[in-house]
């Protein structure tokens, strides 16, 4: 210990006071072992290890001291810092080994939770059998088409032979868009991408082409509003009604499997001629005819075959307006309704269970994703 130092005055100094001193390293060793986290802790060592800390400044004043006094307020003064910062490491150790601990605890994972099992999403049927049929084309050559769902009325009807007083315009129930003079529709078929294509492409031309359409229809056994249909258009040089056979014949057999035989009847479409309605043979009764029989069949209604769609010679007009030459290019089309034919195939009752999208109906036809 050394004797009192006479040239000090600690009035004057008063920060290098050795009470003060004391009194100031009781003062953060307090507020160290208060501290009851990393954060406190840091606030704590900015308060008493920091440059504006009382044992700072008391380290500053001692280089005003007279030489003889330095040593000593120096060894005070660096002692009492010493001590703060062994606290403040201490603490720090501890405090980061609670916090690990307290981490271990609350983010503790119990392995032997069971697990929440999401269940796996199925693909809409819809989506799978129109994808089964582009699949095979495009396999065969043929390329997809797209078009808009919102599609402009010359698209959907006026070049497809369906002028504005044609009596066939009403049979498709149209949802037009405000203003009226928009010219815009929802489209009501596949068809306007076939005239889409024809503008687009020189023959010759293999497309298929799948998507959504509209009509004003109420949901009910047989319609909904939005529905889906899936369309081919061929146009080269030499296609006739037999190609067209051949292709349909094709298209049935990758939906329904490779027994179903179809037949054509007379129909009329604006933008085939001449126009055909396909039928395939009823996959129930394989044809057996039981009209008025005490049990007709239920899937055909007893006449052994079941429509599947529209097809047809494209028009030469349609061909005309599309700026292909009909006397040296000829071509056939042929469109279908998916949730009709999807019912059909699969006894489906309703619209209903098709559109409802509830995820059990889909399972049922496979979980391919
Ligand atoms: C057409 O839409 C023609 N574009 C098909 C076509 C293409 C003919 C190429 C010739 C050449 P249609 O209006 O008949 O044709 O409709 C085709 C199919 O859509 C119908 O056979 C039916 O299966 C389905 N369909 C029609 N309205 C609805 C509805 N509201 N809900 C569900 N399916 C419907």
């Amino acid at each position: 210990m050394s004797g009192p130092n006479t040239n000090y005055d600690p009035v004057e100094v008063s920060a290098l006071d050795p009470a003060n001193i004391d009194a100031a390293v009781e003062e953060a060793l307090a507020a160290i072992a208060a501290a009851g986290s990393l954060d406190e802790l840091k606030a704590v060592r900015t308060a008493h290890q920091g440059d504006r800390s009382p044992l700072a400044l008391a380290n500053r004043e001692i280089g005003a001291l007279p030489p003889s006094a330095k040593a000593e307020a120096g060894k005070r003064v660096g002692q009492a810092r010493g001590r703060v910062a062994q606290a403040l490491a201490t603490r720090q150790v501890e405090l980061e080994a609670e916090r690990d601990e307290r981490i271990l605890v609350e983010e503790r994972v119990d392995v032997t939770v069971p697990a929440v099992r999401r269940p796996h999403g199925a693909r809409h049927p819809i989506e799978l059998v129109a994808q089964r049929l582009v699949d095979a084309f495009v396999g065969s050559g043929w390329e997809v088409a797209e078009g808009p769902e919102l599609e402009s009325e010359w698209l959907n009807f006026d070049a497809l032979n369906l002028g504005p007083d044609h009596p066939a315009r009403q049979m498709q129930d149209t949802f037009f868009l405000d203003p009226v003079d928009s010219g815009l529709v929802l489209r009501t078929q596949t068809s306007p991408v076939q005239i889409r294509t024809m503008l687009e492409k020189e023959p010759p031309i293999y497309i298929v082409a799948p998507g959504k359409v509209f009509r004003t229809d109420d949901l009910d056994a047989t319609h909904t509003p939005v529905f889906h249909q899936i369309e081919c258009l061929a146009i080269d040089k030499g296609l006739t009604m037999a190609h067209l056979r051949g292709a349909l014949d094709a298209f049935v057999r990758i939906m329904f499997g490779p027994e179903t035989r179809t037949r054509v009847r007379a129909n009329y479409f604006p933008f085939t001629e001449p126009s055909m309605e396909t039928d395939f043979l009823c996959f129930t009764c394989h044809g057996e005819e039981t009209w008025g029989s005490a049990e007709p069949c239920r899937t055909c209604g007893g006449s052994g075959w079941i429509e599947l769609g529209g097809s047809g010679m494209v028009n030469r007009k349609v061909l005309r307006t599309c700026g292909i030459d009909p006397d040296v290019y000829s071509g056939f089309a042929f469109g279908l309704g998916i949730e009709r034919a999807l019912q059909l195939r699969h006894g489906v009752q309703g619209m209903h269970e098709i559109v409802e999208g509830d995820v059990r109906f889909s399972q049922q036809f496979g979980m391919e994703v």
